[in-house]
């Protein structure tokens, strides 16, 4: 773990890491919505670690503020190149939960969002439940602030923590994402089923949007089309990919459509 902690701070000296892309579309409108950026470490001796491995031993030591220093800056700025002169769409990154529980978040944002003349409106930040309802008061405050800049917030792998609908209806967020948990297998499933269409409900009730992730094959896409799911994401629409990638993807795709984001 010590070892870990060190071969990940000369990583983020050395910028030996990186962040792949996955895109998000529109499944009401056939558009790609945006894309949520996910970071990957490529060690010259390890190979691929995985962010589940990397980003705790972050977390338990100062250096989740540099990563995500790091990860809000460089998704910013290769998104807002790939987006060129068309009107920029929504770009989503984590926000561990540990952060959520420091006030120095804010600064750390605006400033990312200052140094690449960036939208508030096309920032999507996401947020487990269970960082949400682990320290409700502190992270209230946080999620506030943000809000207020105009930054779209979002309840990552919902459905898997212990969200309080009494919380629930006071956070200023934006969107559920649905845990791909209840949605890779629900075109068997018809528990997965009946959940996927009371969190959709649930959202719209509240007047969040709602994306599925996991979406692994045309059929679970198609259901969530016609139960009214906002967004997906999954392997079937697309993989993370790295940003260089991303314009073939567009091209061969049937999601290529810009979608103007509402002012
Ligand atoms: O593809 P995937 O293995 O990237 O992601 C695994 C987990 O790592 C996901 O739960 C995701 O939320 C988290 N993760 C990926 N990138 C980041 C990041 O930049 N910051 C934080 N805090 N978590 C991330
Ligand atoms: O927890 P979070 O939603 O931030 O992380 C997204 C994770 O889900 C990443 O590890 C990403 O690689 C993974 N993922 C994205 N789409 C799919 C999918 O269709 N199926 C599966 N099994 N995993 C997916
Ligand atoms: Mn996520």
């Amino acid at each position: 773990m010590a070892d870990l902690k060190g071969n990940l701070r000369k990583a983020l000296d050395n910028s030996d890491l990186s962040l792949y892309y996955q895109p998000q579309v529109n499944l009401q409108q056939d558009t790609l919505s945006g894309c949520e950026a996910l970071v990957r470490w490529n060690h010259a001796q390890l190979g691929w670690i995985r962010p589940d491995v990397f980003i705790p031993v972050a977390e338990q030591s100062d250096l989740i503020d540099n990563l995500t220093y790091w990860s809000i800056n460089v998704a910013l700025r290769e998104w807002l190149q790939f987006c060129g002169k068309a009107p920029p769409k929504a770009i989503a990154i984590n926000l561990s939960a540990k952060l959520l529980q420091s006030p120095e978040v804010v600064d750390l944002v605006t400033r990312a969002m200052n140094i690449w003349g960036a939208d508030p409106g096309t920032l999507v930040l996401e947020v487990t439940e269970s960082a949400m309802m682990s320290d409700p008061q502190v992270a209230l405050h946080t999620l506030f602030a943000l809000h207020e800049m105009g930054i779209t917030l979002s309840i990552d792998d919902f459905g898997t923590g212990y969200s309080s609908l009494a919380y629930l209806k006071k956070l200023p967020v934006d969107e559920l994402k649905i845990d791909k948990s209840f949605v890779h297998q629900m075109a068997e499933n018809k528990q997965d089923r009946k959940i996927v269409q009371t969190i959709i409900d649930l959202a719209h009730n509240l007047d969040m949007s709602v994306v599925a992730e996991g979406i692994e094959n045309r059929q679970i896409l198609d259901m969530l089309v016609g139960m009214g799911c906002d967004y997906g994401q999954g392997f079937y629409i697309g993989r993370p990919m790295a940003m260089a990638d991303l314009p073939a993807w567009e091209k061969k795709s049937s999601w290529k459509n810009p979608e103007v984001i509402p002012a």
